[in-house]
């Protein structure tokens, strides 16, 4: 018995070591079905949804999402990792356009899976008897709570997962296990009164802490709506963002102090630090070709006209 419980622990250090060799900031544990946190989490999922927060993102409503054992039969255990994306050559200053930081660098999707992927492989030799499932992103699954149940950090007012060390500069991926594994310790809030987040959102997409209302946030409006023009109310308070939008991160005080990752992983596309109105004119292969290898694919060209333009009739 003393002997399993061991081998449990030493597994479960392993798996979290692992991570961190191939380039993650954090990893953490969590068991399946979770804590009753995870509920509570669940069921703010349910009064979004009926809140019609999600706004046309319908992908939103899968059950499954609601259930991570849909994901994987015999799932016990899950495995978060936290990726850091910001990079000492991120400039959103000074620019005339603004892209997001998670997103100017290669596309998280594909270095995420990857280093899971090496995770997996690893895991393959080590307990042959367990089977494995990456999720990044696109996969119904709960990722912030699921990040949260695993230790990586809280929930932050923004809605954000915070780490107290790596700030919220994170994208997450997950590794769901049939192995039972210990679990780490659900990570407490340390927002406080802190509202900088709220206050700072020029469009008061933060409606009430931790919940963002879809269609009032900019990077909703810049990355996922297929409506033909932005509204008016968004438009004049874009101030130069183009995809994505990092305002709530760039006030909190979580972000100040950081470990950048400087890799070539997250090391902005040349254009980007360089995107100004002359864009415009760019055909739909110039997009193409620039667009390549980041997550920006997702935008397509004439979204990019669309989110420039709006941003023109404000200067
Ligand atoms: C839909 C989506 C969006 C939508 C909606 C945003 C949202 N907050 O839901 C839009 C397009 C607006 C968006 C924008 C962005 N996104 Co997004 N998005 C997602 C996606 C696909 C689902 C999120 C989700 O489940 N929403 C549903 C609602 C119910 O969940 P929620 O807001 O997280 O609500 C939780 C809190 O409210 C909390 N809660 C409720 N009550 C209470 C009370 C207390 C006390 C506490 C502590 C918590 C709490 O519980 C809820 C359920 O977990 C995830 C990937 C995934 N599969 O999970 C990425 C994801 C959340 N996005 C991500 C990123 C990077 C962004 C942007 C920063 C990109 C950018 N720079 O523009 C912005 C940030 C905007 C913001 N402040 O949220 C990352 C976030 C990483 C991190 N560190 O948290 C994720 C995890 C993708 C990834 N794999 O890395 N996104």
């Amino acid at each position: 018995m003393i002997n399993t419980i061991q081998n449990k622990k030493t597994i479960t250090k392993k798996i979290k070591e692992r991570a961190i060799v191939e380039g993650f900031s954090i990893s953490g544990i969590a068991s399946i079905p979770g804590s009753s946190r995870l509920k509570l989490r669940t069921n703010s999922l349910e009064r979004w949804l009926s809140s019609n927060y999600h706004a046309e993102m319908k992908w939103m409503e899968a059950e499954k999402r609601k259930n991570i054992g849909t994901l994987l039969k015999g799932a016990k255990s899950v495995l978060s990792v936290g990726f850091t994306y910001i990079n000492s050559q991120n400039n959103n200053q000074n620019n005339n356009l603004k892209v997001g930081k998670f997103s100017q660098g290669e596309d998280y999707h594909k270095v995420i899976y990857k280093k899971l992927k090496n995770i997996g492989k690893w895991i393959n030799q080590e307990i042959p008897d367990c089977k494995w499932k990456i999720c990044v992103d696109t996969a119904p699954l709960l990722e912030k709570a699921w990040a949260e149940e695993s230790g990586l950090g809280w929930i932050g007012k923004n809605s954000n997962l915070i780490s107290q060390k790596n700030g919220s500069w994170l994208t997450l991926g997950f590794m769901i296990l049939t192995k039972d594994l210990v679990p780490d310790k659900p990570h407490h809030s340390l927002c406080g009164k802190c509202d900088k987040c709220i206050e700072h959102c020029p469009t008061k997409a933060i409606v009430e802490p931790f919940v963002i209302q879809s269609d009032l946030c900019i990077a909703y409006h810049t990355i996922e709506s297929r409506e033909k023009t932005i509204p008016k109310k968004i438009e004049k308070n874009l101030n130069g963002w183009v995809a994505g939008c990092d305002i709530c991160q760039d006030v909190c005080p979580w972000n100040k102090a950081v470990p950048y990752n400087n890799t070539f992983e997250t090391t902005p596309k040349k254009w980007i630090n360089h995107l100004n109105n002359e864009s415009l004119n760019w055909d739909d292969k110039t997009w193409q070709e620039n667009l390549k290898g980041t997550t920006l694919k997702r935008i397509k060209p004439w979204m990019w006209r669309r989110n420039i333009k709006a941003n023109l009739i404000n200067k």
